[in-house]
């Protein structure tokens, strides 16, 4: 690699790069970092491991100097980005200068990468003269990470604020809870996890984050500029609640313990005396134990439920977070699309026998169809993976029509039903969405014209495409991980798309940013995991940071190869996709 090839190595591609003469020499280095107390510990833990090295302080030969600024006039010019940052280097050394401590830190992740392409390239610590100046084009750069299905402690969890700082990724969602575990300790409900953090998918073990671990990890992630958004799912996917307080059920028994993969059974009822004190005690405990502004309620795959009681749900749960003081976030149904669009299961399972699903001990569901369990369950999951068969049995049960609707992108989604007219003509012109809740979308076989209201009600949208950004989806339909429901999705179509282009007719204002979604049904070790993330992360790291007109496929996969020296140094297991010249 020549020294000009060293600076093809920065991912995601930066704003603007302009090349000097020389370079600076990091073999030995300092950090001068005036009024910042802790970047030059954080400083040295990144640039460590890229060959360069920082001699003991009062040192004969102190080091070549790299400054940290705080510079309101740093950034491409003009620009008002809070993130934004110009790195410069010369033959006298290295300069971040930016107006706070986001910038900082991304000018020292790009400095990480052009230090990690030296030291691949056999010159560990000669960084070429150049600058940088650079700035995000979304604010919210995300993973979400569910810890429900299969649970990632506190180690594992801080591997992964490492690799979403090295990408400039600023959100981490974590997953907490669904139908097979509990993973957060709420003190004003110990039975949470006393009942139901031991379990997870196929019997493997469970586990839970206490207080204590949680506010530590929100620690060590807000210093490598990661907010933790935590996820609560509600109303739907709340098995592991409804076995922990029996009271969440109508005939007031617990529900069995599950450690299936199905989804859409399980479900609060709005109509019970414990339902509003659990929500309340719940997203009150979280919001207290959260640093960041956000507390995420959910909202997805709510199968068994009357589309009115669900909005009251949607409005309560925004009410609870906002009078805690938090800005709620959910997941794009809350916004009144998705719920009766992806909904043929729950009409399916009128058709085919009610709710209920596996491990329904407490009785049925009041108001939705009659008793009985029969693969409700297997319905609901059907019509995520595309059974025409749940589409035909929605039309039946509600005299709508079907019309098979394709997936977007050829994926292995076929067919969806519509939404019956009765969802439709419910309320159509309100939205239950309040100013400033951020939705998350991810599937899109719901229309658009929900979310062109919620987006006129103040709604925000972060962009979850599954079939771009969900990185449980196999690679290729051999993979041996991962599930294929929205196709497989390899590397460059993790790359290869436009936030803004995603929901015809959504103001590209409302649009917050980008998130990257991992589920753990089929993933158990940290090595799984990172294999699914890497190198996919990376690609959606740059759909969210880089200009789209900037993106280039080809750039891309050159860049992304030099990466894997950096993960193969740091251990980070990675797929090797053949579209790659590893
Ligand atoms: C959809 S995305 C889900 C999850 C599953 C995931 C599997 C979303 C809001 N819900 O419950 O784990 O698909 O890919």
């Amino acid at each position: 690699m020549t020294a000009n090839d060293v600076t093809a190595a920065i991912i995601p591609a930066p704003v603007r790069v302009e090349r000097g003469a020389g370079a600076a020499d990091l073999r030995r280095a300092r950090v001068v970092a005036p009024g910042l107390e802790d970047l030059p510990a954080l400083a040295a833990e990144l640039l460590r491991p890229a060959g360069v090295a920082f001699p003991a302080a009062g040192s004969a030969a102190p080091g070549t100097p790299i400054e940290l600024r705080a510079d309101a006039a740093a950034g491409p010019p003009s620009s008002a980005n809070p993130e934004r940052y110009t790195l410069t280097v010369t033959g006298d050394g290295v300069t971040v200068r930016a107006p706070g401590r986001a910038g900082l830190l991304h000018g020292l992740r790009t400095l990480r990468q052009l230090a990690g392409a030296a030291q691949a390239a056999g010159r560990p610590g000669e960084i070429p003269a150049l600058t940088v100046t650079d700035e995000p084009r979304y604010g919210w750069r995300g993973l979400s990470l569910d810890v429900a299905r299969h649970f990632f402690g506190p180690a594992d969890l801080r591997a992964v604020v490492d690799l979403l700082g090295h990408y400039k990724f600023n959100r981490l969602g974590l997953h907490l809870t669904d139908d097979q575990g509990w993973r957060l300790e709420i003190p004003s409900r110990p039975e949470l996890v006393a009942r139901s953090s031991g379990t997870a998918v196929g019997g493997d073990p469970g586990g839970y984050l206490s207080v204590t671990d949680y506010a530590e990890l929100q620690e060590y992630a807000a210093a490598r500029g990661v907010v933790v958004v935590p996820e609560i799912d509600l109303p739907g996917h709340v098995n592991a609640a409804t076995h922990a307080y029996g009271e969440l059920n109508p005939g007031g028994l617990p529900t069995e313990a599950y450690e299936g993969i199905e989804v859409g059974f399980s479900r609060l009822h709005l109509g019970l005396p414990a339902t509003e004190p659990f929500l309340r005690d719940v997203l009150g405990d979280v919001a207290r134990m959260t640093r960041g502004p956000w507390v995420h309620f959910g909202g997805d795959e709510v199968h068994t439920m009357p589309p009115g009681e669900y909005r009251e749900f949607v409005r309560l749960c925004q009410e609870i977070v906002g009078a805690a003081g938090k800005t709620p976030a959910a997941w794009q149904e809350a916004a009144g699309a998705g719920h009766g669009d992806t909904d043929a299961a729950a009409t399916a399972m009128a058709a085919t026998g009610g709710p209920g699903g596996p491990g329904t001990t407490a009785g049925t569901t009041p108001g939705a169809a009659a008793a009985g369990s029969g693969g409700a369950a297997g319905a609901a999951a059907h019509a995520r993976s595309g059974g025409a068969a749940a589409a035909q049995a929605a039309a039946a049960g509600s005299g709508g029509t079907v019309t098979a609707q394709a997936a977007p992108g050829g994926s292995t989604t076929t067919a969806a039903a519509p939404r019956s007219a009765g969802v439709l003509e419910q309320d159509p012109a309100a939205s239950p969405v309040r100013a400033g809740t951020v939705l998350h979308y991810w599937d899109s076989r719901a229309g658009s014209a929900a979310f062109v209201r919620a987006a006129e009600a103040g709604g925000r949208f972060v962009m979850a495409p599954a079939e771009r950004t969900y990185l449980d989806m196999k690679y290729t339909p051999d993979h041996p991980l991962g599930l294929v429901w929205a196709g497989c999705v390899e590397l460059r179509d993790s790359y290869e798309w436009d936030p803004a282009a995603v929901v015809g007719g959504l103001p590209a204002e409302a649009i917050d940013g980008v998130s990257a979604c991992v589920w753990t049904e089929t993933l158990r070790t940290r090595d799984e995991l990172f294999s699914m993330l890497l190198p996919r992360l990376a690609a959606v790291a740059e759909c969210a940071w880089t200009p789209q007109e900037h993106k280039d496929w080809e750039s891309f996969r050159a860049r992304v190869a030099t990466e894997a020296v950096t993960w193969r140094r740091d251990g980070s297991a990675f797929h090797p996709t053949p579209q790659v010249d590893w």
